[in-house]
C-alpha cells in the first residue's frame, strides 16, 4: 500500500508524517537509499510512503521519496512554507527594534515570495502610544502588523484569519511567546512554555525543535466549519528562538533592498554601490528625516554586520569538498558518480595499501604475535556464533 504525506515533525528516531488520504499521522523511517544519497528530510516536506502497516500503538511507514520543494528555510529548517509570522515582544524590557528588523531581513532573504507578517505580542503590558507608534512605522512599509496578546487573547482571532488555508511558521527570539500564541489558538495542544518568572525567562530556550500543527478555524472562532467560507484548515509551525549569529547575512549593498523605505530613496543615489552611510550625493542621507530613526539605525547595524561577515569570509580560506567524483572514462566520456557521505564510503585504496605496507614492514616476531591475536579473535567470534 502506498500514500503521500507531509512531514510534521522530525526527531532522532524518525519522522511523523501526516497522510491526508488516510487522515492519520504515521511514524516513519527514511529508506536507507535516501540517507545514502545525502537527501535531507525536513518538516513541511511532501513525501511518498510505502510499507504502511498498522500496529497496536499506531501506523508506521517508510519514506521512499521526497518531492520537489517550493522553498526551504534554513533557519528554522522547514520546507514548503507559505508565510512566516515574525513574533516580537512588546514588553518594554524585551522590545528591540534592531532584533525586529534583523528578523525581517533574514526572512525576506529566506522566503523571497511575499513579505513576512509582523506579530507584536504581549500588548497587555505595552503602552498604547508605543503600539500606535510601531504600527505607524511598519504598516506604511507594506507589512501586515498584528498586535496581539497570547495572555488575554486580544487580536488573536484577526491573526488566525491571516493564517487560513496556509502553512505558516511562527519565528522570533526566545521568550517572545510563540508557543503561548499557539496554545491560545489551539489550547488542546498544550505546548510547553516558559513558566518561570518573567524577569528571568527571557532568552531561555523552551521549544527545542520545530513542529507543524494542524489547526481548524472552528477551534479558534467557535464557528461551525460550514459557516466558515473558504479554507478552514491550516498548518502552523512552532520553532525555537535562535541566535543572531545564525541569521542570514546579505551582501552590504543588498541590505538597502530589505528596507523598503531606503530602497525607494536609493533609486536616486549617484552611485549604484552606495551604502547610504557616508557617501556623497546620497539621496537616502539627504532624506533621513523621512525615515524612522530606529529603522535607519538598524539599517546601519545590519550593513556593518554584513561588512564584518564579508571580511571574515574572505579571511578564512576553506576547501569545499566536491559532491561528485570521476571514476574513469567510457567511450571518450568521464564516468562521474555522486560521492557518498563519509560514513558510507569504503576505505580508500591508498589507505588500504598503506596499511598493507605498514604490515609488511613489521618484524616477523610482531607479525607472529598479531596473527595469534587474529586467530584468537576469530575463535572468539566463532564461540559467539
Ligand atoms: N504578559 C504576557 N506574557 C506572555 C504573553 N505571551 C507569552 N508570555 C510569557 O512569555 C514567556 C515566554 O513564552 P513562550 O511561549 O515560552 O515563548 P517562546 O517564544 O515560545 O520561547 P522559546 O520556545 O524559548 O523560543 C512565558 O512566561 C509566557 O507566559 C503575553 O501575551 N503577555
Ligand atoms: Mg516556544
Ligand atoms: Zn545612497
Amino acid at each position: 500500500m502506498k500514500a503521500t504525506g507531509f512531514v510534521v515533525r522530525s526527531h532522532a528516531g524518525g519522522y511523523l508524517v501526516y497522510a491526508s488520504d488516510l487522515g492519520k499521522t504515521l511514524a516513519c523511517q527514511a529508506r536507507g537509499r535516501l540517507k545514502k544519497e545525502g537527501m535531507s528530510i525536513v518538516i513541511g516536506d511532501r513525501v511518498e510512503l510505502s510499507e504502511i502497516s498498522e500496529h497496536t500503538d499506531g501506523v508506521s511507514a517508510v519514506i521512499t521519496k521526497v518531492c520537489a520543494r517550493q522553498n526551504l528555510l534554513s533557519r528554522p529548517p522547514i520546507a514548503n512554507v507559505d508565510q512566516v509570522v515574525i513574533v516580537q515582544s512588546l514588553k518594554p524590557q524585551e522590545w528591540d527594534p534592531y532584533l525586529c528588523d534583523r528578523y525581517l531581513v533574514h526572512f525576506q532573504l529566506e522566503l523571497r515570495s511575499g513579505k513576512p507578517v509582523l506579530c507584536l505580542n504581549k500588548c497587555d503590558i505595552a503602552s498604547q502610544e508605543d503600539v500606535r507608534n510601531l504600527q505607524s512605522i511598519y504598516e506604511p512599509l507594506g507589512y501586515s502588523v498584528h498586535v496581539v496578546s497570547a495572555l488575554t487573547g486580544k487580536g488573536v482571532e484577526e491573526l488566525v484569519t491571516q493564517l487560513a488555508g496556509k502553512v505558516s511558521v511562527l519565528a522570533g527570539p526566545s521568550g517572545v511567546g510563540k508557543s503561548s500564541l499557539i496554545n491560545r489558538i489551539a489550547p488542546g495542544l498544550d505546548l510547553r512554555v516558559d513558566e518561570r518568572e518573567d524577569e528571568f525567562g527571557f532568552g531561555h530556550h523552551v521549544t527545542t525543535c520545530s513542529e507543524l500543527y494542524e489547526i481548524s478555524i472552528e477551534q479558534v472562532t467557535g464557528k461551525k466549519i460550514s459557516e466558515v467560507e473558504s479554507e478552514n484548515k491550516y498548518w502552523l509551525g512552532d520553532s525555537p528562538g535562535f541566535r543572531i549569529s545564525e541569521l542570514t547575512h546579505p551582501e552590504p549593498v543588498d541590505v538597502a533592498n530589505q528596507y523598503p523605505e531606503i530602497a525607494k530613496l536609493a533609486e536616486n543615489c549617484k552611485f549604484a554601490d552606495c551604502l547610504h552611510t557616508i557617501e556623497a550625493d546620497c539621496n537616502v542621507l539627504a532624506n533621513l528625516s523621512h525615515i524612522a530613526p530606529q529603522r535607519y539605525k538598524s539599517y546601519t547595524q545590519v550593513v556593518q554586520e554584513a561588512q564584518n561577515e564579508n571580511k571574515l569570509q574572505k579571511g578564512t580560506p576553506h576547501k569545499v569538498e566536491s559532491t561528485i567524483k570521476k571514476v574513469g572514462r567510457k567511450q571518450g566520456k568521464d564516468i562521474i558518480l555522486p560521492k557518498l557521505k563519509g560514513e558510507y564510503r569504503n576505505e580508500s585504496r591508498r589507505k588500504n595499501i598503506q596499511s598493507l605496507k605498514d604490515y609488511t614492514k613489521m618484524k616477523s616476531t610482531d607479525l607472529k604475535e598479531l596473527r595469534n591475536l587474529d586467530d584468537q579473535g576469530e575463535s572468539n567470534d566463532d564461540n559467539a556464533r
